[in-house]
């Protein structure tokens, strides 16, 4: 029996995780040449700018050596020039002149405050990795700023309010829980594991219903009154009871009647303080499974927090903490600590101690906060200083400046094998324009990684450039672990090369739609003819872009068409009839051949002429019927597996008109999991099965109904049979002609997928 997901797609990870603007040239101060202009010979090439790459919070140290090594030349520049910026806001650096000559050469260094893309940031779920631009550039410049500390204000309390946040994002869930009401609703699609399931299901063991969670609370003051906990717990059906205890005690039992379907549930109980240790703990959440609901009480754990008081007492040599008036930070295991106050990330102060003082228990840092209210501070040695992730040489590409009618956006992974088809297009006159994600990211989201970048870019392009971009290429697949939390993208290649746009789908959550980047007037209509190549190696790229310049130029072209129809005794001839309205308007001279279900009982026997069909070079092949992600029927009589059975020599166009062959970015793709191997959408299999398959494919990400899929057909073939233009066109005109007839929704507008090239002609 074939394995397919069906509407519900629900992935199980087993891993879990952790938690500007360059440009400018080099400035050399007084203009003379003393400038030491040491270019490191390794480098193919240097600039004057930096992307420095960072994923977690913290204290940053960047020295000459690191820019030197990843071919960053800033060599000589007056250090008074030095501008940091991060998402276009200039940030205090703090510059240090090892050999007090003024100018940036070896033994100098830069240090910032760093902060990840947080949590709560519309971003988070596509990057943690914040960038911060280093350049030189005259002008008053944004430096740590230096405070004294008093010894003679108030003294502070003892502790802090330390809140941990407990979160893992390792389940990827596609429903918006609860349902969206309104476009602009944001869901959580990441949860800590899988449900939460009731005592006494079959196979559903004790780790289904009774989780633990270890965490941390070292410096615990106990002489605190009490300590927190806060849950957020997302309800997928039925009503619950449930039991959370710290260290076997219990201090959540709630059996919650109006925590029902699916609403969300967030708790706030405290406890004494006493029930925690200085150091690990356990936090067991427990489903009691006693409500009316049984088996269908199923939730989500999304997150817990612990609020403790915490001593003033640094942990390994660092502390992030709150505070006010005179405090003393214990500790330390150097005298060679930093305080800094960073109630503002971008211009954070240094504080200078009263004193140090030395105990045997370590050092001591006795100092003020600079404020009467509340301030965040960071204390380290020098050793906690982080290095970032990355640095990157960064020279300004300036798409901006460019035109182009053929647009073609790849990840730099893939910009050598889609060359031959650039050129190929360029020599047919188009004026062709390849531009990288990287490139999207530097100059539309300030280094970001994000959907939205390609978005601003089109936007940009349509409404800026003398030359409009007509056809726009997508090169590169997508998934929805953009992540890669599933290790999948390091194991398998299964990444977001260009990354995915998802689209909710009332009812079925989230799937990808690639016309949103297209729509850039904001009507869901799209103002350029777009299209993707799925691939994942530079292999996938070549294999279409062989299979397109071959059904353009070298192959004898078929006129065949073949119209392939499921049948089932509950859906009856539905599907036979779209077939037949599709075939009522062929031209004479396409023959249409029928392939339908009904007239093959048996599945093998169907998949059999199927195979035959597509082998015999149909120019067209059209499916209408159930489906899955990767197959047709509610059988999967013909899926991605079944691909390797085709011989076909010449490349039809492959319409299907169902339900999710076009869901492309499945995040385990290609991936063997237990013996099984996942196969990517049928959509994606066809297009990128090399020699063979289809030069083109049009299939929902989403689910569909024939009242629908008929007059996107109807209006497709008209076009296709009838207009000289190319498919990417086609699609388009055949997407507008429906929806301002009031035929389709906005649903099949966004979840039809071009996949191949947008210029292709079939005939
Ligand atoms: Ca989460
Ligand atoms: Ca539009
Ligand atoms: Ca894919």
């Amino acid at each position: 029996m074939k394995r397919y997901l069906f509407l519900l797609i629900i992935i199980p990870f087993l891993t879990s995780c952790g938690a500007g603007g360059g440009g400018g040239g080099i400035v050399g101060g007084s203009g003379d040449n003393n400038t030491s202009n040491k270019t490191n010979p390794v480098c193919s090439s240097t600039s004057h700018s930096a992307k420095i790459k960072i994923k977690e919070d913290g204290l940053y140290k960047i020295t000459y050596l690191d820019l030197y090594n990843a071919c960053v030349d800033l060599s000589g520049a007056d250090l008074a020039t030095l501008k940091m910026t991060n998402q276009g806001e200039e940030i205090a650096i703090d510059v240090v002149d090892d050999n007090h000559n003024s100018r940036f050469d070896e033994g100098d260094s830069i240090e910032f405050y760093g902060k990840a893309i947080p949590r709560g940031d519309n971003r988070f779920r596509f990057t943690e990795t914040n960038v911060y631009w280093l350049s030189a550039e005259k002008g008053s410049r944004e430096r740590i700023k230096e405070i004294s500390s008093s010894s003679t204000v108030a003294q502070g309390p003892s502790s802090f309010l330390k809140v941990l946040h407990m979160e893992e994002d390792t389940w990827y869930e596609q429903k918006n829980y609860p349902e969206i009401t309104s476009a602009n609703d944001v869901r959580e699609h990441w949860f800590w594991g899988e449900v939460f399931y009731t005592p006494g299901i079959a196979g559903k063991e004790k780790g289904y219903y009774i989780r633990d969670y270890i965490f941390s609370t070292p410096n615990l003051d106990k002489t605190g009154p009490t300590a927190s906990l806060k849950l957020r717990l997302q309800s997928v059906s039925g009503s619950h009871h449930i039991k959370g205890y710290v260290n076997g005690k219990l201090v959540v039992d709630r059996s919650e009647q109006t925590w029902v379907g699916q609403e969300t549930l967030e708790l706030d109980v405290s406890y004494p303080a006493s029930y925690l240790n200085n150091g690990l703990n356990l936090f067991r959440l427990e489903s009691a499974g006693d409500t009316p609901s049984g088996i269908y009480e199923v939730f989500y754990l999304d997150w817990f927090e612990i609020g403790y008081d915490h001593t003033y007492q640094v942990e390994d040599d660092m502390l992030e903490f709150r505070g006010e008036g005179l405090i003393g930070l214990s500790n330390f295991t150097s005298n060679d600590m930093s305080v800094y106050e960073i109630s503002d990330p971008a211009n954070i102060k240094k504080i200078i101690p009263v004193k140090i003082e030395s105990a045997l228990s370590g050092y001591k840092a006795l100092f003020s906060t600079p404020q009467s209210a509340e301030s965040r501070l960071f204390a380290l040695t020098e050793t906690n200083k982080k290095s970032p992730f990355a640095i990157e040489a960064y020279t300004l590409a300036d798409i901006r400046s460019r035109d182009a009618d053929y647009l073609i956006i790849t990840s730099g992974d893939f910009s050598s094998a889609i060359t031959p088809l650039a050129d190929y297009r360029g020599d047919q006159g188009y004026k062709v324009l390849t531009v990288t994600v990287r490139d999207i990211y530097d100059e539309f989201s300030k280094g970001i990684e994000t959907p939205q970048a390609i978005k601003d870019f089109l936007s940009y392009a349509y409404n800026h450039w003398s030359t409009k971009p007509r056809f726009v290429l997508l090169v590169g697949d997508a998934t929805v672990d953009y992540k890669d939390v599933s290790g999948y993208g390091r194991d398998y290649g299964v990444k977001s090369y260009v990354p995915a746009y998802l689209y909710n789908y009332f009812g079925l959550g989230e799937v990808p739609s690639d016309n949103w980047f297209a729509d850039v007037s904001g009507d869901v209509l799209p103002e350029m003819n777009i299209g993707r190549i799925p691939a994942k190696s530079p292999a996938d790229v070549t294999a279409v872009v062989d299979k397109i310049i071959s059904h353009e130029t070298g192959l004898p072209k078929s006129n065949k068409v073949t119209l392939v129809s499921d049948y089932s005794t509950v859906s009856g001839t539905l599907f036979e009839t779209l077939s037949d309205s599709i075939a009522a308007i062929i031209p004479a001279d396409y023959p249409v051949s029928k392939l339908y279900q009904r007239v093959y009982p048996n599945p093998t026997d169907f998949r059999a002429e199927i195979i035959s069909a597509i082998n015999s070079d149909p120019l067209i092949v059209n499916y209408t019927g159930h489906g899955s992600v990767v197959g047709w029927t509610n059988e999967d009589v013909f899926s991605s597996e079944d691909m390797v059975y085709l011989t076909n020599k010449g490349y039809p166009f492959v319409v299907a008109l169902n339900c999710l062959n076009g869901y492309f970015v499945l995040p385990n793709e290609g991936v063997d999991q237990g013996g099984v191997k996942q196969y990517p959408s049928i959509g994606e299999t066809f297009l990128l099965a090399s020699g063979k398959g289809a030069v083109a494919v049009l299939a929902a990400s989403s689910i569909g109904y024939p009242s629908e899929h008929d007059p996107l057909a109807q209006a497709l073939y008209n076009i296709v049979f009838n207009q000289d233009v190319t498919l990417g066109e086609a699609v388009t005109m055949a997407k507008e002609a429906a929806y301002k007839k009031g035929k389709i929704t906005e649903d099949i507008v966004e979840t039809f997928i071009f996949f191949g090239d947008p210029v292709t002609k079939l005939k």
